[in-house]
């Protein structure tokens, strides 16, 4: 046997030191972007980026088309969990693409039910609190859309965004504030982060959001004036067994990135489902695949032609993989040894092949140390799971509201493609729980929070880019008893409720 020298070690042994702050390295100006999936670096740019470095995990409690929604308007990523037909999986990737368009019919009449972005034909004055977009600019030509207050995301999403940041000047767009009565605005700006018309009153706060109509089948939208055709992006789990089945109907569906969902991914199952991939669609289907732990892993996948490599056995929440099966690794040392091996195979190669640490994220400080470490991005189950957008349910536990969350290869899950190792298509022992996790409200909110930390540490150690990060990060080891000292002690708490950090 093989006896590796160090002990695995997982994110809360660590420490990042900090290193000097210029006086301009502040959080407002850290940019998170990050690639999400292999380029020749230095020689072009990467095809697919995120802003943020957060994706959320391939779990059933966690990345449906709600969740991938919320995700990418911040910036992020969800993969869509794999487990569920084909269809249902397909029709979920599908409406995320399709949300961005936001009108849905097109002869629709105004009525109490309006929805956000429905397309209705211009009636008599609505009485609604409503603000239609018309086509010509005088008042009676065909109506594109129309916002109420009442649709939930766009109250949601009008609490308070920073409006002059993203946006950039629109020549001219035709806007009434309520019912028939028109007008043009002409100082209204084109929001390019979220894809939409933002109304804002006389302080500037964002009122309402119009999103716009598809310009294949809406040619007349003035709207069409705009260059962009953005949309959420958005991935998919695939596992290795019904691939050629499924990867076409993601691919149709308009998934931007698929990932190979396995709970062990050093395997020929991965290869042959990567190979598959590439004779069908050539680079132009991008996939991920893992997990993985060590350097070996790392270079077998890579080889293999995966488009991004993902770390992590056991170290999930809801994981007992190390209890059942007895393999896997400490968090920070198998991300920290699969980053060696990334830059090894781009000294070689000139290829640059992001990699992912997965699961294991407990505080919020563990994202950065993470990328320190030399993550791209982050994939998280639990984090997101806690929040009104995940899937799952949010029940009421000894007078606090918790949200369900339960892994993949639970009895409730029981995904056995993700375990798969040949043979019968069952889960033949559980290898992660059913539990509760608290309930956090709003996703937006909370990765509010969670990303000004991220940018806050990053400025302490002087970068502004998440690979001057990697470069000037100075990461130490900390004893059990410095771990004491990093919490509150020796003082009497005067909240005697049990500290539950953001994490
Ligand atoms: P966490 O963010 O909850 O700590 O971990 C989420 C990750 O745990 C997922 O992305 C996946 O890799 C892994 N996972 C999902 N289900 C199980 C299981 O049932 C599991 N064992 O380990």
């Amino acid at each position: 046997a093989y006896y590796y020298d160090e002990p695995s070690r997982t994110f809360n042994e660590y420490l990042l030191v900090p290193g000097h702050t210029p006086a301009d390295c502040i959080p407002a100006k850290v940019s998170l972007k990050t690639p999400l999936v292999r380029y020749r670096k230095g020689e072009e740019e990467c095809p697919i980026s995120l802003n943020v470095p957060m994706v959320s995990a391939i779990m059933a409690a966690v990345s449906d088309d709600n969740m991938a929604v919320a995700l990418a308007t911040e910036g992020g990523m969800s993969f869509i969990y794999g487990n569920q037909t084909i269809e249902q999986e397909a029709a979920m990737v599908a409406r995320v693409k399709a949300y961005k368009a936001g009108f849905v019919e097109s002869d629709s009449n105004l009525s109490p039910e309006m929805t956000l972005g429905q397309v209705v034909e211009l009636k008599e004055k609505t009485g609604h609190s409503t603000m239609p977009v018309t086509s010509d600019g005088t008042g009676t030509g065909k109506l594109l859309g129309i916002v109420t207050e009442r649709d939930y995301r766009l109250s949601r999403m009008s609490l308070d965004l920073p409006v002059s940041e993203f946006m950039t000047p629109l020549e001219k767009l035709v806007t009434a504030t309520e019912g028939t009565s028109l007008k043009v605005a002409n100082d209204i700006i084109w929001d390019h982060k979220l894809n939409s018309l933002p109304i804002v009153d006389d302080e500037g706060n964002l009122k309402y959001l119009v999103f716009r109509q598809d310009y294949d089948t809406h040619k007349e939208n003035p709207l069409e004036l705009l260059d962009d055709e953005k949309r959420y992006m958005v991935g998919a789990g695939i596992n290795s067994r019904d691939y050629a089945e499924r990867v076409p109907a993601l691919v149709e569906a308009g998934a931007d990135v698929l990932c190979i969902d396995s709970s062990e991914g050093f395997s020929d199952w991965q290869k042959m489902t990567i190979e598959w991939i590439r004779e069908h669609y050539g680079t132009d289907v991008k996939v991920g695949a893992g997990n993985v732990v060590d350097r070996d892993g790392f270079r077998f996948l890579a080889d293999a032609g995966a488009d991004f490599v993902k770390i992590g056995i056991g170290g999930g929440s809801i994981c007992i993989t190390r209890e059942t099966k007895g393999i896997g690794r400490g968090q920070a040392t198998a991300t920290i040894e699969v980053a060696k091996a990334r830059d090894e195979y781009f000294e070689e190669t000139g290829i640059y092949i992001p990699i992912c640490s997965d699961g294991g994220i407990v505080y919020d400080h563990h994202i950065s140390l993470a990328l320190a470490m030399g993550a791209d991005f982050v994939m998280l189950g639990r984090y997101f799971a806690r929040f009104d957008e995940s899937p799952s349910h949010k029940v009421m536990v000894n007078g606090t509201y918790m949200k369900e969350y339960w892994g993949e290869g639970s009895a409730r899950a029981r995904n056995w493609g993700r375990y798969d190792l040949g043979g019968k298509k069952s889960l033949s022992f559980e290898e992660g729980v059913d539990s509760y996790v608290p309930y956090a409200g709003p996703l937006k909110d909370n990765m509010a929070v969670t990303l000004l930390k991220i940018r806050s540490t990053m400025c302490n150690c002087g970068a502004l880019t998440i690979p001057e990060f990697q470069d000037k990060a100075k990461l130490t080891v900390i004893s059990s008893t410095s771990i004491v000292e990093g919490g509150a002690h020796d003082v009497l708490l005067k909240d005697k409720t049990p500290y539950v950090s953001n994490v």
